[in-house]
């Protein structure tokens, strides 16, 4: 496998050394990872992905995509803060904040439909205190046990320390008791503080997101990591973010995945400040988070915001993930997200045997559930869906 990829990129390739590194396992530099943003064959990057994303999973899993039969929940839309790319929060009159019945009667629909797991985070909102969410958490688990409640940004549990005037581990020790089971990993935005004032981000800068997750690691919950971009970042900005969860994880371990996000702008006035991200860009967030953090274990092609045949695409670039079936999706849908809000586990499962890899339905911390027989494949080629994507993002 190690020789056919350097013959593959070719000794005479710009990124020949970077290569030669991937296949000795020698980690990546900063420079190296914008030497990869700036190479001009994207391909060449997608392949690096790709062996990358082979390797961290073994020859017996190395066809595998995972996906979750999960369902979001958003409790409010009212948000103190104000994020200049957030058409979520904060809507006029359309603001709600759900009570606890309201919460598990969203909770109760998707499990009806065989979810195993919630994902909960919402807006910074006073009356949705830390009691607030310990009945919320507690009630869901009192109900549906086995759910697997993956909740509360660290955003939020800052927000929640902040209002009670008690430690984040405090904090995640009171959600932790009542039921929380791991945190996603939304809020990270760009850690660049440059970006963030202009963003008018003034929540969780870099270190407060980064001690919130070692924290949450520390006491055995799980999280994952994002990195938000289509908000005015440059390159450097990119690889600065992805070098710092690197030496988070490091220290602490317990990220599962990394999820590059890209901003929508309906709702928004930012579109005329920033460059929106291209599908070139967007595949290779994919390729060169796989091979800078290559201590995380997932790379996640989030499917809501990628949509269908892009998030395809980019499991040939190093993701691994497709994310879940969602049942609805808010916060991408408020900005003008198009894709559907919800996919059915077929349809996930399609979309992962189509692109020609093994679909594994798994819980939240990656245990597996079930490993598909792929469907035969007669959808146009791989190849061919890159060159029509990326000839509609010139
Ligand atoms: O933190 C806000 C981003 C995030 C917009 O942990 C926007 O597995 C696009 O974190 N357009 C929430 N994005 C979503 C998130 C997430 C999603 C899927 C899986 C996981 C996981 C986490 O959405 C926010 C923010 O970075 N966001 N506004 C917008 N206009
Ligand atoms: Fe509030 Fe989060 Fe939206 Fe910022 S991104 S305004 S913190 S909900």
């Amino acid at each position: 496998m190690a020789t056919g990829i350097l013959e593959q990129i070719g000794a005479q390739s710009a990124i020949a050394d970077i290569a030669q590194k991937v296949v000795d396992g020698i980690r990546l530099t900063r420079e190296d990872a914008i030497r990869l943003y700036n190479h001009d064959d994207l391909l060449a990057v997608g392949m690096l992905g790709e062996f990358a994303r082979k390797r961290a999973a073994g020859p017996e899993k190395e066809r595998y995509v995972y996906y979750i039969h999960n369902m979001h929940l958003n409790p409010t839309n009212f948000c103190v803060e104000t994020c200049r790319f957030c058409s979520y929060a904060n809507p006029g009159n359309n603001a709600y904040s759900w009570t606890v019945d309201q919460v598990l009667d969203a909770a109760r629909g998707g499990v009806e439909l065989g979810i195993n797991e919630i994902h909960m985070v919402g807006g910074l909102n006073p009356i949705c205190d830390l009691n607030y969410y310990e009945e919320v958490l507690a009630a869901i688990k009192k109900e549906f046990p086995h759910i697997h409640l993956k909740a509360m940004t660290a955003v939020e549990i800052e927000y929640l320390s902040n209002l009670e005037g008690i430690t984040y581990a405090e904090t995640l020790e009171r959600l932790h008791k009542a039921g929380l089971d791991s945190m996603p990993g939304g809020g990270a935005e760009i850690f660049d503080e440059g970006v963030r004032a202009k963003m008018d981000v003034k929540k969780t800068p870099a270190h407060t997101w980064l001690e919130i997750h070692g924290i949450a690691h520390g006491m055995g919950l799980n999280t994952t990591a994002t990195m938000l971009t289509g908000i005015g970042e440059v390159v450097e900005n990119k690889v600065d973010h992805m070098l710092l969860l690197r030496e988070q994880q490091d220290k602490s371990k317990g990220f599962m995945c990394f999820i590059p996000l890209k901003c929508y702008y309906e709702g928004t006035n930012i579109k005329d400040e920033v460059r929106e991200p291209s599908h070139d860009d967007l595949l290779r967030d994919i390729a060169i988070s796989r091979l800078v953090l290559d201590n995380f274990p997932h790379i996640k092609a989030y499917w809501i915001q990628l949509g269908e045949d892009l998030a395809q695409v980019a499991l040939s670039f190093g993701a691994d993930d497709l994310d879940g079936t969602i049942l609805e999706e808010k916060i991408t849908h408020a900005a003008g997200a198009k894709t559907p809000l919800q996919l059915a586990k077929e349809r996930m499962e399609e979309l992962i045997g189509k692109a020609g890899y093994t679909p594994v339905e798994r819980d939240t911390v990656y245990n597996i559930k079930r490993v598909v027989d792929a469907p035969e494949t007669n959808e146009k080629s791989l190849q061919d869906k890159v060159n029509s994507l990326l000839a509609a993002s010139r």
